[in-house]
């Protein structure tokens, strides 16, 4: 038991724990993907991101359940100014466009540069394609997607639409297992995180 927390530590040591961002220019469908592997709700209207969304959500992979608190970045520009803040300490990365849109591709490059220094420099990088369901659209050619693969040095791509729901899982725990994968078991754990949390209060404190 621990004397602070009250919590019985052995318990909390079996799940992983991580925060991840999800970044991309305005309307992209990044709430849309969260709110797809959250409730399955898909709205068709469009509600911009208000300086940052949050979702939770539990995967189970490699027999570890892993913990997403997802950081979801408003797009727009008028948010730009908080990007880097909502970034902080995060693990993990999507990296969202919209394959409608050709410049939302072309944009990640910045996107990522305005929140690489906040980032783990171990964070995985998924890029997601959205609105896989609208490809009669499509502005945004398998080439280009190759190319952006190699510059951004991506881990993994998906192909996702939040209409259908093809790719989402897959994208998330694509994500989950990389995050397992990159980091180490005691830095990932709940009660790792805890302790770093509780150390910033009381300092040198120990379990
Ligand atoms: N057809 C289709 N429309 C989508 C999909 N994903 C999102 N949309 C639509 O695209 C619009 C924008 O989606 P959001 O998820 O709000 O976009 P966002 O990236 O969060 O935008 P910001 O919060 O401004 O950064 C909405 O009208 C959604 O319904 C998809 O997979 N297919
Ligand atoms: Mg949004």
């Amino acid at each position: 038991m621990n004397a602070i927390t009250g919590e019985n530590m052995s318990v909390a040591d079996e799940e992983a724990f991580f925060k991840i961002i999800i970044v991309g220019d305005g309307a992209v469908g990044k709430t849309s993907i969260c709110n797809h592997i959250t409730t399955k709700e898909f709205f068709s209207d469009y509600r911009l991101t208000v300086g940052c969304d949050f979702f939770i959500k539990k995967f189970y992979v490699n027999n570890v359940s892993v913990t997403l608190q997802m950081f979801d970045v408003g797009g727009q520009d008028h948010f730009a100014r908080m990007r880097s803040a909502f970034a902080g300490g995060a693990k993990g990365i999507f990296l969202a466009f919209d394959i409608t849109r050709r410049d939302s591709l072309f944009n990640l490059v910045d996107w990522l540069e305005s929140v690489k220094d906040e980032l783990d420099p171990r964070a995985p990088k998924v890029l997601v394609a959205t609105k896989s369901d609208l490809n009669k659209e499509a502005e945004i050619w398998k080439d280009d997607i190759d190319g952006f693969k190699e510059k951004l040095k991506v881990d993994a791509y998906f192909d996702t639409s939040s209409y259908t729901g093809d790719g989402v899982k897959e994208a998330f725990e694509a994500m989950a297992l990389l995050l397992i994968s990159k980091y180490d078991e005691v830095e990932y754990t709940r009660s790792a995180q805890k302790m770093k949390f509780l150390e910033g209060f009381y300092p040198g404190f120990k379990a």
